[in-house]
């Protein structure tokens, strides 16, 4: 009788199964069989009452009925999961390939815009343009630049070493070496790309941003040749006259060293939100080619000297176009981007 009323049970399962629409028809019929007052539970608790003889054959078809239940809603579950995904994807206007390129989105980097400029005013100066690599020995990035191992100045540069031990270049400095010695003694050079640092993302850091570095050696090389470098790009940059000022500064590779500092062509110097209050912009390290520096070079520094420079492009491009969060520059969201057209 008891197994008569499992075979029973199967049938308007099967019944009950074979059409099934979505999740909560599927959900009242695995109650309506498993919950914890259906229809398995129900002979389950029958199972007593079954003669001894026959519990055996009971036990097996009643477990038996329970998996294939369960397996049936897994599968019917599943199926309706593929076809709810077939019915969005046939609702879902789809990419036309064929359509012609909405040209009117987007722009330049601005900081690719700004590099143009920068380097066709230092080119108008003399200058040649140089390359770098991004990734480099740790000899190029620190001790060719008078940064020997374990010297405390390495931690000014969180850096991103490489397995074979080479690095992520963590300045443009990297490529002094091997600039000064295949210019030689004589030389302007500049040599903008790309570094790395390992530090913690804000709005005016980054850990991959752009430099411009800038070498000029020769005889009697003083820092007011630089400061007249400066001016003449800042002029061309801004239209206009502006005042730098030279503070004190500390690199390794430089000596003496210096901050420039360039007046805020936004106020004038009267203070604004875009030189904090100051009426000054932090714009580039710089200072006299230390010795040693060119010594490794194979220059003879008894006879000839020079400066360099190395300038955070991406802070300059935020000044140059008021844009209050570094990020926003290796982001490539359309909305920022486009609006440099204009701007530039
Ligand atoms: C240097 O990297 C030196 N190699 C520059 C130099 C060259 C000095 C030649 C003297 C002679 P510094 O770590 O300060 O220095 O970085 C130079 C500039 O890069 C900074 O003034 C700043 O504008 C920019 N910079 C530094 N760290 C970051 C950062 N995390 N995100 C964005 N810009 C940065």
């Amino acid at each position: 009788m008891e197994i008569n009323n499992i075979n029973e049970t199967e049938k308007c399962f099967d019944e009950d199964s074979s059409n099934i629409q979505n999740l909560e028809e599927l959900e009242n019929i695995r109650l309506k069989y498993l919950g914890k007052k259906g229809a398995i539970t129900d002979i389950m608790a029958k199972f007593r009452e079954v003669p001894v003889e026959l519990k055996k054959e009971f036990g097996i078809k009643v477990n038996a009925l329970k998996t294939k239940i369960e397996n049936n809603i897994e599968q019917i579950k599943a199926d309706l999961a593929s076809k709810q995904i077939e019915r969005e994807i046939k609702n879902t206007k789809m990419f036309d390939y064929s359509l012609p390129v909405d040209t009117k989105t987007g722009s330049l980097n601005p900081r690719t815009i700004i590099q143009k400029q920068v380097v066709d005013i230092f080119k108008n100066m003399g200058f040649v343009v140089e390359d770098g690599k991004e990734v480099e020995t740790e000899y190029n990035n620190f001790e060719s630049v008078n940064v020997p191992k374990n010297h405390p100045a390495r931690d000014m540069q969180d850096t991103f070493w490489l397995n074979n031990g080479e690095l992520l270049k963590t300045q443009t400095s990297a490529a002094q070496n091997r600039i000064l010695r295949t210019y030689g003694p004589v030389c302007k050079v500049i040599f903008p790309g790309r570094v790395f640092r390992n530090e913690a993302l804000d709005a005016k850091h980054e850990n991959t941003f752009f430099q411009l570095e800038g070498v000029v050696v020769g005889k009697n090389v003083t820092i007011a040749n630089l400061i007249y470098f400066e001016k003449a790009m800042l002029k061309s940059l801004f239209k206009k006259d502006i005042e730098v000022r030279l503070r004190p500064g500390f690199f390794p590779f430089t000596e003496p060293s210096y901050e420039l500092d360039a007046r805020c062509p936004f106020c004038g110097g009267r203070g604004c939100h875009t030189c904090g209050g100051s009426g000054w912009l932090e714009l580039c390290p710089c200072g006299m080619i230390h010795p040693n520096v060119l010594k490794m070079a194979g220059i003879d520094p008894e006879e000839y000297n020079g400066f360099a420079f190395g300038l955070g492009f991406d802070r300059l491009v935020m000044i140059r176009t008021n844009l209050d969060d570094i990020r926003y520059l290796n982001s490539n969201n359309l909305k920022v981007m486009s609006q440099f057209k204009t701007k530039m």
